[in-house]
């Protein structure tokens, strides 16, 4: 089977035809790995490309993102099975004091997409919350959004206690949202800022040194 079939699916949004194609390949014999690194990973990587394009719009991301999820969820449990490795993990949440998420679970959405393994705090996440995951889960990056100026000074202060923690330098931190810029992600010595969600997977990736996508 064809799993560039499955990505060309994905991209139209057609999550029926994704969750049939991964039932197949898996009936196939496919590998869950092979689903998700030649279907599911190349599909997401270009509905990303045409965002940020701005060849595609948020509602045509989302109706991507849940067919990708009728492929992924189908895998998932497989996973541990067949010793899949996510290229790495991180823990996402919207910062203290703030309850928007729509962008935070777009990122979500495509760093899963992406290959990483994504643990989702939610919203209103403390500094503590977000150094307990990080020592829990080992987690490779830390990405924070902020809607609000007024919830920007929580990224600062979750940093600071990442330092406290003795986490400074095994974790990266990734920020974005709507407010924010690089220089403010520098002043706050965020290890990246992306302004979209496309663009928080690249970093991501640079972050922890995986060579560019191809697609
Ligand atoms: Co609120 N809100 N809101 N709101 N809200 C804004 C953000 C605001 C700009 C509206 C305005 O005044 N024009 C304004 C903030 C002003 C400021 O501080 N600069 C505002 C305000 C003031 C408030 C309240 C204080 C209103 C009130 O109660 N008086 C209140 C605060 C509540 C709280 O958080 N404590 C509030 C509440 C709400 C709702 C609950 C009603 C709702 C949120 C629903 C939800 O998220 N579940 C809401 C909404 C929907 C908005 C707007 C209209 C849309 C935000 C959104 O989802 N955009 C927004 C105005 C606007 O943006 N037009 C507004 C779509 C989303 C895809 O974009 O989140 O920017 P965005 O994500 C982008 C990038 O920023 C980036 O990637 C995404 C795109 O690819 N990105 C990252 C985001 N996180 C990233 C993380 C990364 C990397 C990239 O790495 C980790």
């Amino acid at each position: 089977m064809d799993l560039m079939e499955m990505a060309a699916s994905l991209i139209e949004g057609d999550a029926p035809s994704v969750k049939e194609l991964t039932e197949k390949a898996l009936a196939e014999g496919i590998e869950p790995a092979r689903i998700v690194n030649e279907g599911l990973i190349p599909g997401m990587s270009e509905v990303g490309r045409r965002f940020k394009a701005g060849e595609f719009y948020l509602p045509e991301v989302l109706i991507a993102a849940r067919a990708m999820h009728a492929g992924l969820d189908i895998v998932k449990p497989l996973f541990s099975r067949y010793d899949f490795k996510p290229v790495g993990t991180v823990v996402l949440g919207t910062v203290k004091g703030d309850l928007h998420d729509i962008g935070k679970n777009l990122v979500g959405m495509m760093l899963e997409g992406a290959g990483f393994e994504v643990i989702d705090l939610g919203v209103d996440v403390s500094p503590d919350k977000f150094v307990e995951a990080v020592k829990e889960r080992r987690s490779h990056v830390v990405a924070m959004s902020a809607l609000l100026t007024t919830t920007m000074p929580s990224m600062k202060a979750t940093i600071e206690a990442l330092k406290e923690a003795g986490l400074q330098g095994e974790v990266k931190v990734l920020v974005g949202g709507a407010p924010l810029t690089q220089r403010y992600a520098d002043e706050i010595r965020a290890d990246g800022y992306a302004p979209d969600a496309a663009s928080a997977v690249d970093k991501a990736r640079e972050l922890l040194g995986i060579p560019p996508a191809t697609k």
